[in-house]
């Protein structure tokens, strides 16, 4: 699972005039007015894109624009605070007020009838497609991936086969990554605008089938590094890849393990022993008897140790119909039994409730998502938290507009599980 935090930012009033865009026919102008919006390609029929223009207000930072083949209810749900990169593939990318993307001859950017768009941007403006005109003979597909700077800022990412690049975008330094792990020619480096990288056709990058990337986050470009890369040819109208990386490895390392520099796991000379797992307290008895109202002791002997409040998940809980409610204060303990085992948790909320979840005490990498159950008896997937792939807590936090019922899926990553070891759920309220 991998996600993509929002930026927070303003909105702005400034409309951009809609004149400064072409009057091309059969363009399509989308006006975005919202932080977070949920909108759908205004065409009753599939539509081929070869230019691309957003024309935001002159203060606006970030325009993202994602696609989803799931339908998403409600124009203005929930503005969560990271994007699920699994449900939403990256469309394009600007941050600047007004960017232009013409593509090569010959190749288009795909979008279906009435798909499922959003668009997070902190301005107000168009996003303005214009229809390919010649002949299509390729579609531009995506590589994305999220990469933080700090102790290890190298991602890889293979991919998915021969591609030829057309436009880079994110702040990150790219290199080819030659098949004995080391790292070759660099091909892309974050301008200081932060603007597209378009290239000629047939003059931008090449890789082979199967090739890998090396991608460093340079904490002098940003904190979290944004990779985004538009090629062809593709396989389908709509390609994309998610690119997954735990450091220079593609898998996380076990425990004790470190990933080393040729992207195989090593042994962590920072952890000399493999420690057992900690587990300071030993899983309550899932079903605790209530005590038979005992005899009045002239003298009870104080409670040395509270009950757990409420206690651990009612198993099967594999769907968001057999959730398991969170305990009055908001905690619960599970276990991902097996490589196959989800839990559901689920909670209300009033309307103008803010909420941060967290999950904690992780045993092996888990994360989860966060669901709302909408008026019309449909999940809508509000997002996860940032999972590097470590032990580590992971929190959302987000306020419910319209209130009602909330869900939250946790699981293992990659088949991760611990049968003997909890994780925690937390749900805080303010
Ligand atoms: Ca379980
Ligand atoms: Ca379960």
């Amino acid at each position: 699972m991998v996600q993509w935090a929002v930026l927070a930012g303003l909105f702005s009033g400034c409309a951009v005039d809609p004149s400064a865009l072409p009057d091309v026919p059969g363009a399509i102008n989308l006006p975005v007015t919202r932080f977070c919006q949920f909108i759908q390609v205004p065409s009753d029929s599939d539509l081929d894109i070869r230019k691309l223009i957003v024309a935001f207000s002159p203060v606006t930072t970030v325009v993202q624009v994602y696609s989803s083949d799931q339908g998403h209810d409600g124009s203005i749900e929930d503005c969560h605070t990271t994007v699920d990169l699994e449900e939403w593939h990256p469309l394009y990318d600007a941050r600047q007020p007004r960017s232009e993307w013409e593509l090569p001859p010959g190749v288009a950017l795909h979008l279906k009838a009435h798909q499922q768009l959003l668009v997070i941007t902190d301005g107000t403006g168009t996003l303005h497609f214009e229809p390919a005109l010649d002949a299509v003979n390729e579609y531009i597909g995506t590589i994305y991936g999220l990469q933080r700077s700090g102790s290890s800022p190298d991602a890889i990412c293979r991919v998915p086969h021969a591609l030829n690049v057309a436009a880079l975008d994110g702040q990150f330094t790219g290199y080819h990554l030659n098949a004995d792990g080391s790292t070759g020619d660099q091909f892309y480096h974050s301008n200081d605008a932060g603007t597209l990288q378009a290239f000629q056709p047939d003059q931008g990058p090449r890789f082979g089938d199967g090739e890998r990337i090396l991608w460093h986050c340079d904490a002098a470009l940003s904190t979290g590094c944004m990779l985004l890369g538009y090629y062809y040819p593709s396989r389908s109208t709509q390609e994309s890849t998610l690119c997954v990386s735990y450091g220079r490895c593609e898998k996380p390392c076990g425990q004790g393990q470190t990933c080393g520099n040729n992207g195989e796991c090593v042994a962590d000379p920072t952890q000399p022993a493999p420690a057992p797992a900690p587990n300071p307290t030993p899983a309550p008895d899932p079903t605790p008897a209530p005590n038979p109202t005992p005899a009045p002791d002239p003298t009870p002997a104080p409670d040395p140790a509270p009950a757990p409040a409420c206690g651990l998940e009612a198993e099967p809980n594999d769907h968001s119909a057999s959730a398991s409610p969170l305990c009055s204060d908001g905690t619960i303990h599970g276990t991902i039994a097996s490589a196959a085992d989800v839990d559901w948790f689920t909670w209300t909320l009033s309307p103008g409730d803010s909420y941060q979840l967290t999950l904690s005490e992780l045993p092996a990498d888990y994360t989860f998502t966060v669901y709302h159950l909408s008026a019309a008896g449909n999940l809508s997937n509000l997002g996860a938290p940032d999972d590097l792939g470590d032990l580590a807590d992971q929190s959302v936090y987000s306020q419910s507009i319209n209130g009602g019922t909330y869900y939250v899926k946790v699981y293992g990553v990659a088949g991760a599980f611990d049968a003997s070891n909890r994780y925690t759920v937390t749900l805080t309220t303010f």
